[in-house]
């Protein structure tokens, strides 16, 4: 384990970052929170107040689809009123600085808010769906944002229902027990499997298969390291543990990398 020094993380992880051809990242709920979207199993976090079982799976969806429907709409609303952080910024910066220098990028993310495309990050996987997209569950006719924006308004209690054809209309979000969007996951899998370098940032890691990709990473070679105040189930498996926010360490992180890149450019 390389133990940072003096800094928040090691001079092996900046020079891995700014010199090797293949980097990888995974990311979770923890790099939206400073842009102010609660997480899921942090304090206050989505799921203090439901359970998975309640709200991310498709038999509580049809049991009771207007409460996980009101759920999704309240998501929708906070994510239409937030912007991507600096940790946002910092991975699209990086994957400027490994592509322009002929290298590979690919970020995982198992967030549906849409913030890493919105920072201007290319090459990116969204493992969970995404929550711009709703769509009926009989026709699969893809709602519009103004009927999306109509369902915003309905309150609590009303369900959200197809205008063509009446079903429901769901997220394109992946719940529990469905399989992620294969194009999806394959890449990320190809990705974490090639990777020189591979950073797991924000994520509790209990949720598979995402959480088996900076394993994959690290079994395949990779240097590994995970950015989280808190360690997690992955932490003793990886080679770093850096322990901050997102939005403080890939700042600074990938200012070093710049500066070395630079230096030997
Ligand atoms: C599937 C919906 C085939 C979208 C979600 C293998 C082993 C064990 C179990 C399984 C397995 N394979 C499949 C399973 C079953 C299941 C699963 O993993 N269960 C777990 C709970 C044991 N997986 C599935 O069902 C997947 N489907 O594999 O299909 C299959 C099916 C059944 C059985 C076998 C095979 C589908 C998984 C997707 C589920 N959908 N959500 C939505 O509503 O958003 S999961 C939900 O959790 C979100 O998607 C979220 O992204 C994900 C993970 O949460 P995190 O992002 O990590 O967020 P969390 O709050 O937990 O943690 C935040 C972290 O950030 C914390 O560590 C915190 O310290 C840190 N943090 C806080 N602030 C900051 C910070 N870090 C940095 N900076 C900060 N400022």
């Amino acid at each position: 384990m390389h133990q940072p020094v003096g800094d928040l993380f090691s001079d092996t992880l900046v020079e891995r970052l700014a010199r090797t051809r293949r980097v990888g990242v995974l990311t979770g709920a923890g790099i939206s929170a400073e842009s102010g979207v609660p997480t899921f199993r942090d304090e206050g976090g989505l799921w203090q107040r439901f359970k998975p079982e309640e709200l991310a799976n498709v038999k509580a969806f049809l049991e009771n689809p207007a409460l996980v429907q009101g759920w999704y709409r309240h998501r929708r609303e906070v994510i239409e009123g937030v912007d991507p952080n600096p940790g946002h910024d910092a991975l699209a910066a990086l994957e400027q600085l490994v592509t322009e220098r002929g290298g590979s990028f690919h970020l995982a993310t198992q967030n549906v808010d849409g913030l890493h495309h919105r920072a201007g990050s290319e090459s990116v996987s969204e493992l969970h769906g995404s929550l711009t997209r709703t769509y009926c569950i009989d026709c699969e006719r893809e709602a519009t944002p103004d009927e999306v924006a109509a369902l915003t308004n309905a309150d609590d209690e009303t369900r959200a229902e197809c205008p063509d054809c009446g079903g429901l209309l769901r997220p394109d979000v992946v719940w529990f027990g469905e399989q992620l969007p294969e194009t999806e996951i394959r890449a990320a899998e190809r990705a974490a499997g090639t990777a020189d370098v591979y950073l797991s940032v924000g994520t509790s890691s209990v949720v598979f298969p995402a959480a088996g990709l900076p394993l994959t990473a690290a079994a395949n070679g990779a240097y590994t390291a995970e950015i989280n105040p808190e360690r997690t189930p992955l932490s003793r498996q990886l080679d770093e543990h850096v322990s901050g926010k997102a939005g403080d360490v890939l700042p600074r992180l990938v200012e070093r990398v710049r500066t070395m890149q630079a230096e030997t450019s």
